[in-house]
């Protein structure tokens, strides 16, 4: 049987990274079956495309996996599949949490053949098995034999092929660069964002949050080898294309256990595993000076921290009270003095918000070693002690948000403040960060760091730009490299200045030395 694995587009970001589960899915299909891989952002497709596509590709089953965000997208699309007699099984957060939604139980049309709760490690080769015979069933669930949920360990991780994954999709760089950057330094003509887990679990269990309900408190992980080597075969595969991979480790908190994470930092330096990375740590881990430094000598590059809010009250009110605003300047330059540097996520439309929150966080973040920093609203995802909180208090604006997704846009009233004033909070943020002043100015911060340094920061600011301004063409492109001109071409005159030089103190050293 030939399978799908589609992952529908965001329609706001070009998601600049795979999603990891279709990689592993398609690691654990049995034996006897061919697995294809769609991410909708790498390949935007719409419902005629993809029941077109099914059919000349003669797919026997479709799998889907989305956010809440992407669901009504999935749903469309599933629906134009199962109209052409492909049956679809649809897994992922939000199906977990609503199933009969999915299933067409809950009033609505229904959109999905099966569905796959929670990981599906272990039931997607019964899923697989059961399509081929043409007896899925309604809903797969990982319970054992007593019917109680069973956690996939991750000790027998499967191994995912990247040295042979067709990852062309995947590539960053446009074409048009290719060849040209192909022989620049180590080679850039390919750029991938590679997602790798190296455990699951988060035992914090923040107001908002879905990982603790979904994976679990129960915190599970990867052997060091494993991980160890899916980045040699990463690293491999890099040097062999000319080209460069980075990966970001996806697990929700990578420093969960800090002697486990040390261990495998340890490892991976030992085997000289060492790829650019980025992973996701909470700011109150990151006090652990070692920690710090087995991060930036095992190839850290970016820290992902989810600091909410710079306002204790309403960090206790999401149950995050473990985030102290106080040690943020902290921590964040004791990763900048190793060259590691942070992305800062802050949530607006909290309890406690009152109008002007935006600029009273810019303020902290303008003490602060420039990094990433992103703005989002206070969302109720479903099934999150958020979203039973505000239902029971009636402040539910949109309950079924998902079903009209709109980016950067509340489901719900502020306590302190309107949903327009909220909205206007978010876009005062991401105005201020990365209008090109704000670019020039974080630059300008760091002008006594090397060159790649700064290029590094350059190039991510105009990236997470997009996250909130549309760049989704070339013509958004071509204007935000005009807008941002005179700080990329000080940059490339330094960088030329700097080879030119080089150039010369070679020159001059292999030259005879004059009579
Ligand atoms: C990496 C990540 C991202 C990446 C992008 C995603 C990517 N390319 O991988 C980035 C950093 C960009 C990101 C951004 C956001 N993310 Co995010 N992200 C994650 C994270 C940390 C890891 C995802 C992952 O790979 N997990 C590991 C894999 C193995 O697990 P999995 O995807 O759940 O898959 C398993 C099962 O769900 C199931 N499954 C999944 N799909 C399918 C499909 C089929 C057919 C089957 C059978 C089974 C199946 O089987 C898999 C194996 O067990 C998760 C948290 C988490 N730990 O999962 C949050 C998470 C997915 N993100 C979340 C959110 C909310 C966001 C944002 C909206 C945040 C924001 N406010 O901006 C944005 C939106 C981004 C977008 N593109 O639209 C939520 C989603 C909750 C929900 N109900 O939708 C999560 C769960 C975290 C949370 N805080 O609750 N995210
Ligand atoms: S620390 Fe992060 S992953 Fe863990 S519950 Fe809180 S927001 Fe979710």
């Amino acid at each position: 049987m030939r399978i799908l694995l589609y992952n529908p587009d965001n329609g706001v970001t070009r998601n600049f990274m795979p999603h990891l589960w279709m990689f592993l899915l398609q690691a654990l299909t049995p034996a006897g079956h061919e697995v294809v891989l769609i991410d909708g952002n790498a390949q935007p497709m719409d419902e005629e495309a993809i029941a077109r596509f099914v059919i000349a590709e003669k797919i026997g089953l479709v799998g889907i996996g989305a956010m809440t965000r992407m669901i009504a997208k999935a749903y469309r699309m599933a629906d134009a599949i199962r109209a052409v007699g492909v049956p679809v099984v649809m897994g992922g957060p939000h199906v977990t949490e609503m199933a009969d939604e999915a299933l067409g139980r809950a009033g609505g049309p229904r959109h999905a053949d099966a569905v796959a709760l929670g990981e599906a490690d272990e039931t997607w080769p019964r899923i697989v098995t059961d399509a081929a015979k043409g007896v899925l069933k309604d809903v797969y669930a990982p319970v054992d034999a007593f019917g109680q949920e069973h956690k996939p360990s991750l000790q027998a991780y499967p191994p995912i092929p990247w040295d042979t994954i067709d990852l062309k999709q995947f590539n960053i760089v446009p074409k048009f660069f290719k060849s040209m950057l192909q022989k620049i330094g180590g080679g850039w003509g390919t750029f991938r964002i590679i997602p790798v887990e190296s455990g699951r679990g988060c035992p914090y269990g923040c107001e908002f949050c879905t990982v603790t309900g979904f994976f679990g408190d129960s915190i599970r992980f990867r052997t060091n080898e494993s991980v160890v080597n899916e980045l040699l075969l990463l690293k491999a595969r890099a040097k062999k294309e000319r080209g460069q991979i980075a990966v970001f480790f996806i697990d929700d908190n990578f420093a969960i256990n800090i002697k486990r994470t040390k261990s495998l930092l340890r490892d991976i330096i030992a085997a000289e595993a060492q790829v650019h990375w980025v992973a996701q740590i909470s700011a109150n881990l990151l006090r652990d000076e070692e920690l710090v430094d087995l991060i930036a000598a095992a190839g850290g590059k970016w820290i992902f921290i989810g600091m909410e809010s710079i306002d204790p009250a309403n960090l206790k009110d999401v149950n995050k009270g473990f985030n102290k605003p106080g040690e943020y300047a902290a921590v964040l330059q004791r990763l900048a003095d190793r060259n590691v540097f942070a992305i800062t996520s802050f949530i607006f439309g909290m309890d406690n918000d009152t109008t002007g929150v935006a600029e009273r966080t810019l303020q902290q973040i303008r003490t602060w070693p420039p990094g990433l920093p992103i703005f989002g609203l206070l969302t109720p995802l479903p099934a999150t002690p958020l979203y039973k909180r505000l239902e029971a208090a009636g402040r539910l604006t949109r309950p079924k948000h998902w079903q009209e997704f709109i980016p950067f846009a509340m489901a719900h009233t502020p306590l302190k403040m309107t949903i327009e004033e909220a909205h206007a909070e978010v876009k005062y943020g991401w105005s201020k960060s990365y209008s090109p002043e704000a670019i020039t100015k974080a630059l300008a911060a760091v002008a006594h760091k090397p060159l790649g340094y700064r290029v590094n920061i350059l190039i991510s600011r105009l990236c997470f730009r997009g996250i909130y301004f549309p760049q989704l063409g070339r013509f958004a492109w071509v204007k935000t490299i005009a807008e941002n001109r005179r700080t990329i071409f000080s940059l490339i005159r330094e960088g030329f200045g700097a080879r030119r030089a080089a150039r010369s103190g070679e020159l001059s050293l292999s030259s005879p030395a004059p009579r």
